[in-house]
């Protein structure tokens, strides 16, 4: 709590007892209140009328039972969650994460986080996000299909395009979506395109939404890189993770001229200096859903795999960790440091620990946050709303255009927030008081709801 401005220090507290237990949330509201301390010096009006205090609760939480029947006929329970944090700027919008480690604290700190990023984007968009504590690890399709109706047969009274629009996270991809999606229309007997985003381009989905929120961090990293003159042109990366967001990083850093050496999944790491084989990478990952020790296994000489371990010890230039909260710490940011980093883009949601976060700044590496480096994900699902809205569909190039000039729009927001607080380079203190005072704003001007 020390670098907390006075003020704020008695609803932290306050926040922290309230949430007991929710060490991610914890983790999140101290990071944005620090930030937000530097703006209520500035504009005590965003102090008054327990904004501060309104803008950390959620506006609604649902947890709900998904009982399901798997392949062995067994009943299996599981919980369900939906936090539908703040809806000023627009219907509740952000994915559905389907984790073992999920519980309704790291939900909330993912629903804050939102809130901020989908401000962050410029867009009509509020601040959601839910899940299950489902392993969908080792579930055939009729199960994960049992379990995505099961899920929804709850949540979908909770949902709908002008009320909350849920998409994908950790475990949950198009297969997931459309599943969800099928049994949504039938429960409601309505054809409601914009009540998922994140769907096949068959069925109402839109092009460039699965490359999305990858290519918008390689987008933001490049302008970001720009501000030193430099950019990814032969430059070393390693990203963590070989999911969704992981492989559309690694593809437009190599159309950048980068080079990835190293990707991971929770079982360990590989290394391939002559630069990761993407295609063999979308294979395993995206076509036979295996491990990343596949990768090894068939790409053979030159390619090593590490079991546990840490990836940040791969000597880099760019690190792009995309894998999940809290993957990157104090110690492995040193090692970054000592092996010459000049840049991080958390393609994650909070993949630094605040330690790691402090070390990268200290030492002038270029650090962007996730909530801006990571929104063009939702920035597109909002796109996906938009022509879901006007029954159109566009061209991937007009898609990926508008999202390449939203991540550029975000970028330079943030550089110039952290200029007007005195931090210039503080991409975090950018982020969070830009998003911070969109929010802040429309809340005060619809009152005390
Ligand atoms: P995926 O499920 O597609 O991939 C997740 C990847 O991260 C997998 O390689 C997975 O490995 C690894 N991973 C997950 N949990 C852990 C863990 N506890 N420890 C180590 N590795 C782990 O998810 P996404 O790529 O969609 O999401 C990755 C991150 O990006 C998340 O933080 C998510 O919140 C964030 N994000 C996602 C967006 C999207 O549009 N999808 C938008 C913005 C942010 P394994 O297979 O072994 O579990
Ligand atoms: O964390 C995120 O921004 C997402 N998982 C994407 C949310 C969305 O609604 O597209």
């Amino acid at each position: 709590m020390s670098h907390i401005d006075e003020k704020l220090q008695p609803i932290l507290s306050t926040l922290l007892h309230r949430n007991a237990g929710e060490k991610e949330f914890h983790q999140a509201l101290n990071e944005v209140l620090e930030s937000v301390g530097r703006v209520i010096s500035k504009h005590p009006e965003y102090a008054e009328e327990a904004l501060i205090e309104r803008i950390c609760e959620p506006e609604r939480q649902i947890i709900f039972r998904v009982p399901w029947i798997d392949d062995n006929n067994e009943v299996q329970i599981n919980r369900g969650f939906r936090v539908q944090f703040n809806s000023a700027l627009g219907p509740y919008k952000g994915g559905l994460r389907f984790h073992p480690s999920v519980n309704v604290g790291i939900i909330k700190f993912l629903g804050f986080e939102q809130t901020f990023k989908n401000a962050l984007t410029g867009l009509p968009i509020g601040g959601g996000k839910g899940g299950s504590d489902f392993n969908p690890r080792g579930r055939s399709n009729r199960e994960i299909m049992r379990f995505c109706q099961s899920f929804m047969m709850e949540l979908h009274r909770h949902i709908g395009e002008y009320i909350d629009v849920p998409a994908g996270d950790i475990g949950v991809g198009g297969r997931e979506i459309g599943y969800m999606f099928g049994i949504y229309k039938r429960l409601t007997n309505r054809y409601e395109a914009g009540v998922l985003t994140g769907k096949g381009l068959s069925y109402g989905g839109s092009r460039a939404r699965t490359e999305a929120t990858g290519y918008g961090n390689a987008y933001f990293v490049q302008r970001m890189l720009g501000t030193k003159g430099t950019s990814f042109d032969g430059k070393r990366c390693v990203i963590s993770g070989s999911g969704n967001v992981a492989i559309y990083a690694m593809e437009k850093v190599l159309s950048f001229g980068g080079k990835v050496v190293a990707c991971s999944d929770s079982d360990g790491y590989v290394v391939d200096d002559a630069g990761i084989d993407l295609e063999l990478v979308k294979q395993i990952k995206e076509v036979q859903r295996e491990r990343i020790s596949e990768y090894a296994r068939l790409k053979g000489s030159g390619c090593h795999y590490i079991k546990g371990g840490s990836i940040w010890d791969v000597p880099c230039d760019v690190a792009l960790p995309s894998a999940t909260q809290n993957e990157l710490n104090g110690g492995d940011a040193k090692s970054l440091v000592e092996n010459g980093v000049i840049a991080i883009g958390e393609g994650a949601n909070m993949p630094c620990t605040p330690e790691a976060v402090h070390i990268f700044q200290e030492a002038g590496v270029l650090f962007a946050p996730g909530k801006a480096a990571n929104a063009g994900g939702v920035a597109t699902s909002a796109l996906e709303m938009q022509q879901n809205a006007s029954r159109d569909s566009w061209t991937f190039e007009k898609t990926e255009e508008r999202l390449a000039e939203i991540m550029h729009n975000i970028h330079d927001a943030c550089a110039e927030t952290a200029e007007e607080y005195g931090a210039p380079g503080n991409y975090v203190l950018g982020a969070n008081i830009t998003g911070f005072v969109r929010v802040a704003e429309a809340m005060r001007a619809l009152g005390i709801v």
